[in-house]
This record gives structure tokens, sequence and C-alpha cells, in this order.
């Protein structure tokens, strides 16, 4: 059903936007889902591992996202396989696997994703904004099918982080 609907935009979308005439777009170009790149001193770090296993391990454990918060992860790949760590929402991910089906030796340098071989780490700095649900994956082919996914929604509202 997603997928019909992403296929529907990209059909249709251009007509729109030309049916809009004046209406300004400026933001549409490197817009994202979930937030935008961090920058400054995060409010929390977290060290990601992934795994063979199929598994994300975050430390300390993520259990929720703020709107506004800039989280630094530090993700290292503690397997002997490629993985990658990629934010977005559903959509973002299900348009990422797909891209990664057809062309799976392609690297990605997208700022909202780090493809790491066995033993690297990087560190990716988010800023979460908006009320969407995020989608923490691994979009090498399989490795999402098997679990290889953390799911969190951003809740509005100040309060503690962690
Ligand atoms: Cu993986």
């Amino acid at each position: 059903m997603k997928l019909k609907h992403y296929l529907f935009f990209m059909i249709y979308l251009p007509s729109l936007v030309i049916a809009a005439g004046t209406h300004e777009h400026s933001h549409d170009g490197d817009k994202f889902s979930v937030g935008e790149p961090g920058t400054g001193s995060p409010d929390r770090r977290i060290k990601v591992s992934m795994r063979d296993t199929m598994r994300f391990a975050f430390e300390p454990q993520l259990n929720n996202l703020r709107h506004g918060e800039t989280i630094e992860f530090v993700v290292t790949n503690d397997g002997v396989i490629q993985h990658e760590f990629s934010i977005g929402n559903a959509e973002d991910q299900i348009k990422h696997a797909e891209m990664m089906r057809k062309m799976p030796d392609m690297k990605h340098e997208d700022p909202n994703t780090v493809s790491l071989a066995a033993g690297e780490t990087a560190r990716l700095q988010w800023k979460f904004m908006g009320d969407d649900t995020v989608v923490f994956a691994c979009n090498i082919p399989g490795h999402f099918e098997a679990g290889m996914k953390h799911v969190l929604p951003i809740t509005i509202g100040s309060g503690n982080y962690g």
C-alpha cells in the first residue's frame, strides 16, 4: 500500500507542481523526512553495534526520540559482513531497499546513512524533527527482512532525554 502511494507521487507529483504555478518549493530538494543532519554538541550520544545476527544493539538503549533533539550515533560493524545504518521513515526505507536490490554494490554517501565493512566505525549525528515514525534500517538485501531494524515514534514536547 505504501509503495502504491509512492508510485502515485512519482507519477503525478510533477504535474501537481506545475499546476501549483508560482508556489515556492525551495524546501523540496534535500529535505529529509524525520529531521536533518545534526550540528553542534548532541543531546545524547549512543553507541550502535551492528551484528551478523541481523540486529542493532543500542548502548544506552534507545527507547524514545524527542522532537528537536540531536543524537550522535557512534556506529560499529561488529559482524564479518557489510552492514548499514540508515535513518528515515518507512517510505524512505522502502525506496532505499528497492534501490539496494537493483544496485547491491552501490555505496551510500547520504547524510542519513552509513555503510560499514567488518570492524569499521563511523559517526552519524542527526537532529530528529517532526512527528513521523523513525525507522532505523539496514538495507543490505535480506537484512531488514531478517529483523535488522528499530522503529520509534518522535514525540512532541519537552522533558527528560534518555
Ligand atoms: Cu545488515
